[in-house]
């Protein structure tokens, strides 16, 4: 699979792809991410991406020629060539399911803005599907598409390994309910003891135990998800 990232700032992508689950993926060649910097493709002697909204107003907005023509050429013209992904807080809102329809594409490019957007025309010319990450405001798109490869990279074949839990049933489709709490040695610290059923070594009273507490912490931190089973 491959990602092509188009951004006006390719190096903070460096030491992120270094790291080790997707470093690892792209060392073995199971993935595959080209860096592009918008502003190659700038037309004007400045280089300039962006420039001030008609009509007024704060920020700037990325200018049509350099994101299309970026684009276009990343894509090699054409409409084929990878599914066209723009990072903006506009976008969709991005969850498990959509993640797992992304790793359908083994071509993806994530167009990263900054600024206050991007002139309307590219989404006119390149109808791109529009992804945010939630409902807060980032400084451009590179942490979400960061977080796009992140996530769409765990499910590709062969990337987890033997320990692949990201196709149990419980971590795939939507999010449905919050993982039990864990512990590991010490028994006891600063007097807080880990719960006499998990050293029991009573495997069916331990499911009891978990699927109760993964209920509990649901209810308390996110009853959003228990109402959606
Ligand atoms: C003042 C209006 N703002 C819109 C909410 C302007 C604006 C803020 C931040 C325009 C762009 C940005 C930069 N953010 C992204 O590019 C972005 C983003 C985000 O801010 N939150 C969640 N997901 C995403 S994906 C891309």
């Amino acid at each position: 699979m491959r990602f092509d990232v188009l951004t006006l700032f390719p190096e903070i992508f460096q030491g992120y792809l270094d790291g080790s689950l997707l470093g690892r993926a792209i060392q073995t060649g199971l993935v595959e991410v080209q860096l592009h910097n918008i502003r190659d493709w700038a037309t004007d002697k400045h280089n300039s991406v962006d420039d001030r909204p008609f009509g007024g107003g704060p920020g700037m907005v990325l200018k049509v020629e350099p994101v299309v023509d970026c684009v276009e050429s990343v894509r090699g013209c054409g409409a084929a060539g990878g599914h066209l992904v723009m990072l903006t807080p506009q976008g969709r809102r991005l969850d498990q399911p959509a993640v797992e329809r992304l790793a359908e594409n083994d071509r993806i490019l994530l167009l990263c803005g900054r600024y206050e957007g991007f002139d309307e025309r590219i989404r006119e010319i390149l109808k791109p599907e529009e992804i945010s990450i939630g409902d807060f405001v980032l400084g451009g798109g590179e942490v979400a598409a960061m977080a796009i490869i992140d996530a769409v990279v765990r499910l590709a074949p062969g990337v987890l390994g033997e320990e692949d839990s990201s196709r149990e049933d419980s971590f795939s489709g939507p999010l449905r309910r919050l993982e039990f709490a864990q512990y590991t040695r010490p028994r006891e610290y600063r007097e807080l003891k880990v719960p006499e059923v998990l050293l029991s070594g009573n495997h069916e009273q331990i499911a009891r135990w978990r699927e109760q507490n993964s209920i509990e912490r649901t209810r308390r931190r996110r009853a959003d998800l228990l109402d959606k089973n």
